[in-house]
C-alpha cells in the first residue's frame, strides 16, 4: 500500500511481530493515525485485520519516504536503533520512542519491572504466582511474550503489572518508571547489539534511572559495580547476594539451602532444600529477588510463600525430559548466553554430555572453558557457531559436529554411559536453525522422545 500521507501526521510501528502488531492495535484504539512496516513479505496474513481497523501497512519492504515523513516511530525491539532506515528518518527530527514509553503514559496500576541477563522469566513468573498466591491480580507481560499493551486494550481486570523487561526494550524509554525494579545479574550477551559490555550493563540499570525515594530498587549486591551505581540512585534499596560474607543491609542473605530476609519491617528464613522445582544457586538469587519484590509491593509475604511452594519450572528451562538406560536428558533451549551455560552446568557438576552451538551473539566461548573442563565429557556442537566451538575447545574436551538436532541427540546417545547427563544449553540464539527458542526445544524433546521408543 502507498503512503501518501502529509509530513508529522502518523505513528510508524516498525516490526510486525507479537510487539508491533499490539502496538499497532494500541494505538489506534487511542485514535492515533498508524501506518505499520515489517520488511518479511511472509507477515502479510496479518495486513487485512490492520487494514480492516483502519492502520495502514507496508509490508516486505520499508520505504524510506514513510519513515521520514512519521511523527513518530515505534520500533519494536528486535529492531536496533543502527537500522538504515530509522537512522535516516531520525537524523531528519523523526522521534523514536517504545512499548515502554507509551505503556507508561496510559497505565495507572503500579509496576514490578524485572531485568537482568539471565532468571527474568523465571523471576517474572514467580512474582506473578506468588501475588496470585496472597489474593492479587497482576497482568504478567513484557518480554515474557504478552506485550504490556494487551493488558490497556483487556477488560479483564489486574491491580498490578508484572514486567519482564529486556535490555532492548529500555534502550528507547526515557519515560519508565517502575515502582518496584529488578536487576537479577549482568553478564555478558547481545553483544552483537551493543558495542561493549558497558553499553550493554548501562542499558539494565537505567531500569532504575526514573525513580525517586518511593520507590525500590531490588538489586543483586555481586553485580559488578554496584557500589557504586547503587549510591547514586534515589531509590529505596533493597539487595540480595549468594557471595559468601557479603553484608547486606536490607535485603537477603542467600545461602546453599536458606535465604535470610532482613528488611526495617521484615525478618524471616526461607528453607531451599524442598523447593524442587527451583534448585541451583541462581535460582535461589531468583526466589530472593521475588520475594523482596513481592515486600516492596506490600503484598502479604506469608500467603506469597505459597505460591513459591506450589512453583513449577518453565519449560526450556533446565527441564528434565526422561532417563533413558540410565542417561538423562535435559532441555536448557533458553540459554542463550555463556552465563545460562555455566548455571546448567553448576547444577549437575560431572558427566555432562553438552550440546552448544547455534547463532552466536558476538559470544565469547571461552568464558565456558573452566566449567566445561570440570564437567563436560563431550560437547557436541551445532549450528553456524560450530566450527568457533571446535576451535575454543579443542584443547578441552572432546568437540563432535552434529548436522541437526536429531544427529545431536544420536551422537550424544551413541557416546553415552550409565549416569551421564545429556544436556541442551546452546549459549546461542536459534535463528540459524529454528523461529526461536521454543522451536529448537520442542525439536530436542521430539528426538529425545523418538529415542526412547526404539
Ligand atoms: N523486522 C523489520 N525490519 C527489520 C528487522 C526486523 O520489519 O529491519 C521485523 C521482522 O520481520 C519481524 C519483527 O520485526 O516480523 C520482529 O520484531 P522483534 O524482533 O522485536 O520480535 P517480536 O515478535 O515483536 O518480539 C518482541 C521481543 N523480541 C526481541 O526483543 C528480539 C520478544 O522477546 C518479546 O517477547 C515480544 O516482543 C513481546 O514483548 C523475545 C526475545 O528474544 C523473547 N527477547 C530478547 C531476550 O530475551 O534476550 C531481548
Amino acid at each position: 500500500m502507498n503512503v501518501k500521507e502529509k509530513k508529522s501526521s502518523y505513528f510508524l510501528v516498525i516490526g510486525l511481530g507479537a510487539s508491533g502488531v499490539s502496538m499497532a492495535k494500541f494505538l489506534r484504539t487511542k485514535g492515533k493515525a498508524v501506518v505499520a512496516t515489517d520488511i518479511d513479505g511472509s507477515r502479510i496474513d496479518i495486513e487485512k485485520e490492520l487494514n480492516a481497523l483502519g492502520i495502514k501497512t507496508e509490508i516486505g519492504f520499508h520505504n524510506q519516504d514513510t519513515f521520514n515523513r512519521a511523527e513518530v516511530m515505534v520500533p519494536s525491539p528486535g529492531i536496533p536503533l543502527t537500522n538504515r532506515y530509522i537512522k535516516t528518518a531520525a537524523a531528519k527530527s523523526v522521534t523514536i520512542t517504545g512499548e515502554l514509553d507509551i505503556f507508561t503514559r496510559y497505565n495507572d496500576l503500579p509496576i514490578i519491572a524485572i531485568t537482568g541477563t539471565n532468571g527474568k522469566t523465571t523471576t517474572t513468573t514467580l512474582i506473578g504466582d506468588m501475588l496470585k498466591s496472597c489474593g492479587m491480580t497482576p497482568f504478567v507481560g513484557g518480554n515474557i511474550g504478552t506485550p504490556l499493551v494487551d493488558h490497556l486494550m483487556s477488560k479483564e481486570k489486574a491491580d498490578v503489572i508484572v514486567a519482564e523487561i529486556s535490555s532492548f526494550q529500555l534502550d528507547i524509554s526515557s519515560r519508565f518508571k517502575p515502582d518496584v525494579g529488578v536487576l537479577l545479574n549482568l553478564t555478558e550477551d547481545h553483544l552483537d547489539r551493543y558495542y561493549n559490555f558497558k553499553a550493554y550493563e548501562d542499558s539494565k540499570w537505567s531500569i532504575f534511572k526514573n525513580q525517586n525515594s518511593s520507590d525500590t530498587a531490588v538489586i543483586n549486591q555481586s553485580i559488578h559495580g554496584f557500589d557504586t551505581i547503587s549510591q547514586k540512585l534515589k531509590s529505596r534499596i533493597f539487595s540480595f547476594s549468594s557471595t559468601p560474607d557479603t553484608m547486606i543491609e536490607h535485603g537477603a542473605k542467600i545461602d546453599s539451602n536458606k535465604i535470610d530476609i532482613k528488611t526495617k519491617a521484615f525478618n524471616r528464613r526461607i528453607q531451599t532444600n524442598q523447593l524442587k522445582e527451583l534448585q541451583g544457586t541462581h535460582n535461589r538469587e531468583n526466589i530472593a529477588a521475588a520475594v523482596l519484590a513481592c515486600l516492596a509491593i506490600g503484598a502479604d509475604i506469608n500467603e506469597a510463600l505459597k505460591g513459591l511452594q506450589t512453583f513449577k519450572n518453565l519449560p526450556h528451562r533446565m527441564e528434565f525430559i526422561k532417563t533413558i538406560d540410565g542417561i538423562s536428558f535435559y532441555n536448557d533451549s533458553k540459554a542463550t548466553n555463556t552465563d545460562a551455560v555455566i548455571r546448567a552446568i553448576e547444577c549437575f557438576k560431572k558427566n555432562i554430555i553438552l550440546i552448544l552451538g547455534g547463532r552466536e551473539k558476538g559470544t565469547n566461548f571461552s568464558l565456558l572453558v573452566n566449567d566445561v573442563k570440570k564437567s563436560v565429557k563431550t560437547i557436541i556442537a551445532i549450528g553456524e557457531a560450530s566450527k568457533h566451538i571446535k576451535t575454543t575447545f579443542k584443547n578441552t574436551c572432546r568437540v563432535k559436529e552434529a548436522q541437526t538436532m536429531e544427529d545431536a541427540v544420536h551422537t550424544a546417545f551413541d557416546l553415552a554411559v550409565k549416569d551421564d547427563i545429556v544436556l541442551l544449553s546452546p549459549a546461542c540464539a536459534s535463528f540459524d536453525m529454528y523461529d526461536n527458542y521454543p522451536h529448537r526445544g520442542n525439536d530436542f524433546v521430539t528426538c529425545v522422545t523418538a529415542l526412547g521408543k526404539k
